[in-house]
């Protein structure tokens, strides 16, 4: 399958790892990259230190192309910036933020820059600013979102700009790869549906949880204070929300989600950590290797574009 994606990156298939943090880590990274996808390291909230260790052991791992996903409001995020150029990473990709004041130092390096828009404001200026692509996720996503839907954000962004785009929020399988594409996408990003699998190093509880998880189930929190989350219910989101819906101040909100996502997917705390996960868990019902999932998702849309022929 080729698209400008593919040619950009260098891989096989179109579809792109979120870089999703304390679970995007060497393992999942050289896992989806070997199935020739692009696996995306997530930064997340770690110390510069600690993504160099894990470029170098995706680099022993695998000899395909990866990524490093940012996260803008980690205070090492200026640090990392220098760290991918430093280790020669091929592309990166940026969240919660804008990644302009880095752009130049990546161009330089020849690293292929992917920042993750939730707006059409967002993305004008990250093309001023050069960069090669972009990841537009919608709001059915999981972790930090905006208010967009994949399916209003990507067709949007696809008539307005001639960039390469890349369709995130809502997608586990090849049906949502094929209607990405009819929307003008020329990739998908996935996230939710890679942490259920078995090399993703993540708690089983927290896979458990998306394997259990229905439609309803996830929850968006923290829209009062700037920084909407999304995810699966549980006690502290129920509290959260509640807390929020009283008016409780930013910093006390703050605490009560702090280390969140660590406790649920390193100690498997399902009841009190922060399961982020996209509304699309609701389809996701088995646990599968990385190789599965990936195959799946091309046999399945294949098949989807051929039965739309039935339509022309
Ligand atoms: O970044 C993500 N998803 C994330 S980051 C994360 S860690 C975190 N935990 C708690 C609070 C905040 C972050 C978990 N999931 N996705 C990419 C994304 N970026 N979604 C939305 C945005 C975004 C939103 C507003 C990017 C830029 C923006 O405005 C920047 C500007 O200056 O206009």
């Amino acid at each position: 399958m080729k698209t400008r994606i593919t040619e950009l990156l260098g891989i096989k298939y179109p579809i792109i790892q979120g870089g999703m943090a304390w679970v995007a880590d060497y393992h999942l990274v050289s896992a989806v990259s070997e199935a020739g996808g692009l696996g995306v390291l997530g930064a997340g909230a770690a110390p510069a230190d600690w993504v160099r260790e894990q470029i170098r052991k995706v680099k022993e791992n695998t000899d395909k192309p990866f990524g490093v996903n940012i996260m803008l409001l980690n205070p090492a995020a200026e640090e990392i910036a220098k760290v991918v150029v430093e280790e020669g990473v091929a592309m990166v990709t940026t969240g919660a933020g804008n990644p302009e004041r880095y752009m130049k130092m990546w161009k330089e390096a020849g690293i292929k820059v992917f920042p993750v828009v939730a707006s059409i404001g967002l993305a004008k200026r990250m093309i001023r600013s050069g960069c090669d692509g972009l990841i537009a996720e919608g709001t059915e996503a999981g972790g930090h979102i905006g208010d967009l839907t994949t399916m209003v954000l990507v067709p949007q962004l696809t008539s307005e700009f001639d960039i390469p785009v890349v369709a995130a929020g809502g997608i586990a399988d090849g049906r949502g790869f094929a209607a990405a594409l009819m929307l003008g996408a020329e990739g998908v990003q996935i996230g939710t549906r890679f942490v259920a699998t078995y090399e993703a190093n993540v708690h089983e509880n927290y896979k458990d949880a998306i394997i259990k998880a229905k439609d309803i189930d996830s929850k968006v929190t923290g829209r009062s204070t700037g920084h909407p989350v999304r995810t699966l219910r549980n006690a502290q989101t129920l509290k959260y929300i509640k807390l929020e819906q009283e008016g409780t101040d930013f910093e006390e909100m703050e605490r009560l989600t702090e280390g969140g996502l660590r406790r649920a997917v390193i100690e498997g705390d399902v009841k009190t950590g922060s399961i982020m996960a996209g509304q699309i868990a609701g389809l996701i019902k088995t646990k599968m290797s990385v190789e599965d999932v990936i195959q799946s998702i091309l046999a399945e849309a294949k098949h989807t574009l051929k039965e739309s022929q039935k339509y022309v």
